[in-house]
């Protein structure tokens, strides 16, 4: 399936992520500068729906997009920006902990963006130890495979999944968009 029509909704700061229409949604998590806002961009073809930053850090809200008039995207702030200071990346963790374990809206699924050449940091296995614990679906993308020979590249993927086994990776490039007919194809089964 592929995705017709993708509009900006609204930015959330605070805790309320029901947009009152009970249309699913599905969550982007992940470090700053992973590429979460691009690999939206390349799912919905747009350049700029989600603001890609130079400077990273820079979503502070979580965003939503409406897909095809029937389900979210929500892209969330990056977690663990070095340059923010602990009280602050304290608090963006806390509040996607509070949306992961509390909130009004479960999402039909999250995807866990990670730069692949980095591979899965402290606060990505925390998310995933967390999301599981709390019975979330969870996807990893390892986005920015563009960056990696072929060989690299497939070694990296095996052993970022040999960490994570019960979850399943997606190579990915927001870039040259390789990965995005598998990736739509498991965001269509969650929603
Ligand atoms: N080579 C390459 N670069 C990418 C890819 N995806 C994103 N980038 C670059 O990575 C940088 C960060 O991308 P964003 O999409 O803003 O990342 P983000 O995770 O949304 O960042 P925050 O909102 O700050 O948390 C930008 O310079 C992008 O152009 C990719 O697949 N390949
Ligand atoms: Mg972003």
């Amino acid at each position: 399936m592929e995705i017709s029509k993708a509009e900006f909704v609204k930015g959330v700061i605070g805790d309320d992520y029901g947009l009152g229409d009970n249309l699913p949604q599905v969550a982007f998590f992940g470090r700053s500068n992973v590429g979460k806002s691009s690999v939206i961009n390349s799912l919905v073809d747009k350049k700029d729906l989600a603001k890609v930053s130079k400077t990273p850090g820079k979503t502070r809200e979580a965003n939503f997009f409406r897909i095809n008039d029937s389900f979210y995207f929500v892209d969330f702030p990056g977690y663990g920006y070095a340059k923010r200071s602990m009280k602050e990346r304290n608090k963006m963790i806390k509040r996607i902990f509070w949306y992961v374990k509390y909130s009004n809206v479960r999402p039909k699924a999250v995807f866990l963006i990670i730069d692949v050449k980095v591979g899965l940091t402290v606060l990505d296995r925390d998310m995933i130890k967390i999301l599981g614990e709390n019975k979330h679906q969870v996807v990893i993308i390892a986005n920015k495979i563009d960056k990696l020979e072929k060989i690299a590249a497939e070694k990296q993927i095996s052993s970022i999944q040999k960490e994570a086994p019960h979850v399943s990776v997606l190579p990915y490039s927001a870039k040259t968009k390789e990965g995005k007919d598998e990736l739509l194809k498991k965001i269509m089964g969650f929603v």
